[in-house]
């Protein structure tokens, strides 16, 4: 029998219980917790390893965040310094994330981040949403420092469709292109995914509904990571920018059909802000848009709700 992965870097899975709780106070995993439980997002990772014809560099990762406005990258040291004094600001914020502005499994500086996070907060919940290019071979690093919750953004499971929303793909030193890429990004999502699940991560799958491309084959996504066991999937609509500027983004009704198509395979997340890659908060509150005093004022009310719960 084969090894599994957790099994060869000495990684021992989380408990059922321990995932329900993951799951439980994570706002993305979970609609409920989305009012009560915050994240923040640190923008370590400017790179990126692949092209989304839809992504103009200049910006954000927009298969997790809104482009729109440039974040500034923070070494890991400030991103560090920066979770310690927002997690003792606002103790709803229960996860950590790293969503950008590239992709963090093409940064170094996202382990190191990670591995400073962990040290210092055994309990939190790290998160981490990627393009999945990296994925199999980076999986004992996740494993290592502990990252609980996945974000994979898979656009197609056909290469053909995926061909024409990518441009290259940059895999071990070689850049790649065509159907040829988009065969290497597939393959990797799907054995990387295979890997989180064996290992007990809980992973979210991002598909960026893309009009006239693959509209009519993201049930076909939706299927076959029910069959990988993903906990839940979250079709964003397209962002027309970059190459893809000239499109029409998908009506909030055509996304709606779209989801209900796949909602009997793999639980539907339909709560997303598609947030920035440096966001903090409850989702939909971001903190990091807020004037002092507003933040001020939200961490005072914070305070006295502790004081009082503790009273009680
Ligand atoms: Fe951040 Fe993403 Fe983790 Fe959430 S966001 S890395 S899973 S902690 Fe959430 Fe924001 Fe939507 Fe992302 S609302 S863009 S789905
Ligand atoms: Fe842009 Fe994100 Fe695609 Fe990289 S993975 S090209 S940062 S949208």
């Amino acid at each position: 029998m084969d090894n599994k992965i957790s099994d060869t870097c000495g990684f021992e899975s989380p408990s059922d219980e321990d995932i329900k709780r993951i799951i439980a106070q994570h706002p993305c995993y979970s609609k409920e917790a989305q009012h009560k439980f915050g994240r923040i997002h640190l923008a370590v990772a400017p790179e990126c390893n692949i092209q989304c014809n839809y992504c103009d560099r200049k910006f954000d990762c927009v298969n997790e965040s809104r482009p729109g406005v440039t974040s500034k990258v923070l070494t890991p040291l400030e991103a560090f310094e920066k979770t310690k004094q927002v997690l003792a600001d606002y103790p709803f914020i229960k996860v950590v994330g790293i969503a950008g502005p590239g992709d963090p499994l093409a940064n170094d500086e996202t382990f190191e981040t990670l591995e400073l996070i962990r040290n210092e907060f055994p309990g939190v919940t790290l998160c981490m949403s990627t393009n999945g290019l990296a994925l199999p071979e980076k999986m004992p690093d996740l494993l290592n420092v502990r990252v609980n919750t996945l974000t994979v953004t898979m656009n197609a499971i056909d290469p053909q469709i995926e061909s024409q929303i990518i441009s290259y793909v940059n895999y071990k030193g070689k850049v790649y292109r065509g159907v040829e890429s988009a065969e290497i990004l597939i393959n990797n999502q799907l054995e990387g995914i295979r890997l989180a699940v064996e290992a007990g991560i809980a992973v979210k799958i991002n598909t960026v509904l893309v009009p006239g491309i693959n509209d009519k084959h993201i049930i076909e996504v939706a299927k076959k990571i029910n069959e990988l066991g993903v906990y839940i999937m979250n079709v964003m609509p397209l962002i027309c920018q970059a190459k893809f500027a000239h499109m029409t983004p998908p009506t909030p009704a055509e996304r709606k059909a779209v989801q209900d198509m796949c909602e009997p395979y793999v639980l539907q997340m339909r709560h997303c802000r598609q947030c920035r890659s440096d966001a903090f908060g409850l989702l939909g509150q971001d903190l990091s848009q807020m004037s002092e005093d507003r933040r001020n004022a939200i961490k005072l009310k914070n305070q006295k709700k502790i004081h009082e719960d503790e009273k009680a």
